[in-house]
């Protein structure tokens, strides 16, 4: 086995909701690891790259320490904790490199029903409560407003009940816990999703080749997702039409088909999802036995 030294330690939140999306995606990546989410690190059996697995406010730290080389958090850990640092008078020493298109959701202000918010100045001397004390602190400064913070570590959405907060600021996704809680989103601070971190230590030559290897991979895997390919005969006459419906592809393949002049085969990677409608807009632009298949792998 490669030395600590020679193989790239990945922080990956350890139970939670990023754990199997992050997992799942280095393993389509080509990463086969030993699985066992009690253990605090798993090893990469085919490559030189071992897991970390921690909790997830312990990830931009690990990274930025050089005790992990790369990271996958959320959007909204990495804000908090550079803005933390910064606040402190230092500097976070990672690099946000990459967006993986999971772990969706928003820092949002809220406020109880009925209550009127009419832009940032609505929160002026209230009480705002939050575990996002950082990223708080820079919007409101921002907007030149003056209001306390209240640290919750968990549980926020009940401050306004327990009368400890006027408004609250966490995250949001379905929005079904705030409405639960009788209360209303009135901003968004954050647009956040799962994110690839690097350390800004330099990794050597070797190590950077592997992780720019992986980046490749990920990008082709994040490519693949929504993309499909698409088979169908088209009459000549409609080929110019036919190409305009296929949603989101480059120069397809055209090929002549065996004994018939007048029809050709069109093939496509669509790199959006290909809906019914559309292929109903394409068979009555002409074209006829469609196909569509999933791609597995892609490297442009
Ligand atoms: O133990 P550890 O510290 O590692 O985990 P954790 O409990 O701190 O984090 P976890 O697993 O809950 O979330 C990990 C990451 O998932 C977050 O940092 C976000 O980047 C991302 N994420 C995406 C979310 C949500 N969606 C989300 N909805 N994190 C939390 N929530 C919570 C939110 O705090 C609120 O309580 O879900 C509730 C709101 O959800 P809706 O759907 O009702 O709006
Ligand atoms: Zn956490």
């Amino acid at each position: 086995m490669d030395t600590p030294e020679q193989r790239i330690q990945i922080a990956v939140q350890k139970t939670g909701r990023l754990t199997d999306h992050s997992i799942d995606l280095l393993e389509r990546c080509g990463l086969i690891v030993t699985k066992s989410k009690n253990q605090l690190i798993c090893y990469g059996e085919n490559m030189p790259i071992d897991l970390l697995l921690v909790r997830d406010d312990d990830i931009p730290g690990l990274v930025s320490e050089d005790v992990c080389d790369l990271g996958i958090v959320g959007l909204n850990i990495v804000e908090e904790k550079r803005l933390g640092l910064l606040a402190e008078g230092s500097e976070a020493l990672f690099k946000q490199i990459y967006e993986l298109d999971f772990g969706h959701c928003r820092l949002s202000l809220a406020a109880s029903d009925g209550v009127n918010y009419s832009g940032p100045e609505s929160l002026q001397n209230k009480r705002i409560a939050t575990s996002y004390v950082a990223i708080l602190r820079e919007y409101l400064n921002k907007h030149e407003v003056d209001a306390e913070t209240v640290y919750f570590s968990g549980a926020v959405e009940i401050a306004p009940k327990l009368g400890r907060a006027d408004y609250i600021c966490d995250l949001v996704s379905t929005g079904g816990t705030l409405a639960a809680n009788g209360l209303q989103e009135v901003d968004v601070l954050l647009d956040s999703e799962a994110v690839v971190i690097q350390t800004q230590a330099p990794l050597g030559d070797a190590k950077q080749a592997l992780v720019d290897k992986i980046l490749q991979r990920l990008d082709g895997v994040l490519q693949v997702r929504e993309s499909k390919y698409i088979m169908l005969h088209a009459p000549r006459s409609a080929l110019a039409e036919i190409r305009n419906l296929l949603p989101g592809s480059e120069a397809p393949t055209v090929m002549p088909l065996d004994g018939n002049d007048d029809k050709v085969a069109v093939h496509a990677v669509c790199r959006e999802n290909v809906f019914w409608e559309t292929l109903e807009n394409l068979q009555a632009a002409g074209a006829s036995s469609l196909l569509v298949l999933p791609v597995e792998k892609m490297l442009a």
